[in-house]
């Protein structure tokens, strides 16, 4: 595998040095090029001196998703336009987009490190992937695509949508790996079904899933279907998009982050300090290497724990735990907190429900109700009143809430998404 040697992750005693001295030179771009950085440091009382190396992390203050708004659109970039070879945009939660540049060397890493998570994840040169995600603003069309060729695999830039084309394509072109959203690969299963086709028997040995949550239970549902390999792949746009970590195929469960470009922390959302390792807390990340977009101790809004203990298959990157939710995206109802993830995992645990579910808040008067609709799995026999009775008292238990109403409705009555993220959260309050 020599033309995978400059993909690799450094070894550990290489690996603290390269981040001190990234960290450092980051640190300096930040404060000299970005009157953001440089007013916020100052307020802290932190130089670009006091900050030698990670040891020093907790020294710089934490940044949050409203330097994005505050500084729209460029406002946080280190390098003028001349240096700038692309510009990606993510949505925002309050109207306009995130809007993120890279220079060349920026694209140069881009590719690198997520060329490393698809080898990881157990794609090789010569493998043919079809790249199933959103080709445009969003980063996870570009993004994978440019690192399957530096991986020298081929790519197939379907992009998102046209389900029955992308089930031919993995027949005629022999596709060996897709990457997609997790909620896609089981539309995409199931649309194969639909054509005739069982989805383990297409040439797919990896599916490469990522962009938005998905659950253990998903995972293996993916990989069972497709008799294949079915690994987590995270990232985001303001960090540099997919590639940050990634699963690897022969580890059990762990995403690897690529901590030699961006150095990890876990903190507690509410006080901001570090949480004891294996606990939850919100993923922060530090860029090492990014030129025209370094960002200091950024709160992803994820929440994840570090996995203690080394990876069988050997890559000494530290491993995170899937995304478990959003601090952002906790609904509160009738004054109980509840988030989607706890839903999901709920519905997983019944055979007869499929992995597709909404959720509807409304409310009425000064009351909230919560309304859960879910399916049914297709061949599953049961009595759709019984089942929504379990359903609802198992809701209870662990969401300590009694849903309003829990209904079980027939397969495929919910809406599929084609093309983005999955949307099952609608929260029709004020
Ligand atoms: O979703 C980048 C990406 C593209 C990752 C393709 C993987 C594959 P954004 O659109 O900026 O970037 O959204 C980033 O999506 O903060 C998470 O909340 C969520 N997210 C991304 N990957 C995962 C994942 C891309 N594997 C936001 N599991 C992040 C759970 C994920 N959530």
């Amino acid at each position: 595998m020599d033309s995978l040697e400059p993909l690799r992750f450094p070894d550990s005693e290489d690996l603290r040095t390269l981040q001190d001295e990234r960290l450092a030179e980051t640190v300096e771009r930040a404060y000299e090029n970005v009157p953001y950085y440089r007013e916020r440091l100052d307020d802290h009382g932190v130089t670009p001196s006091d900050v030698d190396g990670v040891d020093d992390v907790e020294k710089l203050p934490l940044t949050t998703k409203a330097a994005f708004t505050e500084n729209y659109p460029d406002g946080l970039f280190a390098v003028d336009d001349a240096e700038l070879r692309r510009i990606h945009a993510s949505s925002g939660t309050t109207g306009k987009p995130k809007v993120v540049g890279y220079t060349e060397g920026d694209l140069d890493v881009w590719e690198r490190v997520m060329a490393r998570g698809l080898a990881t994840a157990g794609v090789e040169p010569g493998d043919t992937v079809q790249n199933m995600a959103g080709y445009g603003l969003f980063t996870g069309g570009l993004g994978v695509h440019d690192a399957i060729e530096r991986l020298g695999a081929t790519v197939v830039p379907t992009g998102s949508g046209a389900t029955r084309r992308q089930v031919e394509l993995m027949v005629d072109l022999d596709t060996d790996a897709v990457h997609c959203t997790p909620s896609y690969a089981l539309y995409l299963a199931e649309t194969a079904e639909e054509m005739g086709h069982d989805p383990a028997d297409l040439p797919v040995s990896t599916v490469v899933f990522g962009a938005e949550s998905s659950t253990e239970a998903m995972r293996e549902e993916i990989g069972e279907r497709f008799d294949a390999t079915a690994v987590d792949n995270y990232g985001l746009s303001e960090i540099i998009g997919p590639g940050v970590a990634i699963e690897c195929a022969e580890g059990d469960g762990g995403l690897h982050v690529w901590e030699d470009h961006f150095y990890p922390e876990i903190v507690d959302p509410d006080t901001g300090e570090p949480v004891p390792e294996g606990e939850e807390g919100e993923l922060v990340l530090t860029t090492l290497t990014k030129e025209a977009l370094p960002m200091l101790r950024y709160r992803t809004g994820d929440v994840t724990s570090f996995l203690p203990g080394e990876c069988p298959c050997g890559c000494e990157a530290r491993r995170i735990g899937s995304i478990t939710g959003r601090t952002d995206d906790l609904l509160v109802v009738r004054g109980v907190n509840v988030y989607p993830t706890e839903i999901e995992s709920v519905l997983l645990e019944f055979d007869a429900v499929a992995p597709y579910y909404r959720v509807d808040l409304y409310r009425d008067g000064s009351m909230d109700t919560i309304e859960i609709t879910v399916e049914r799995e297709g061949d599953a026999a049961v009595d759709p009143d019984e089942l929504e009775s379990r359903l609802s008292d198992r809701l209870a238990d662990v969401l300590t809430l009694t849903p309003d109403e829990v209904a079980v409705v027939d397969p495929g009555a919910l809406d599929r998404t084609e093309t983005g993220k999955v949307k099952r959260v609608f929260d029709h309050r004020e």
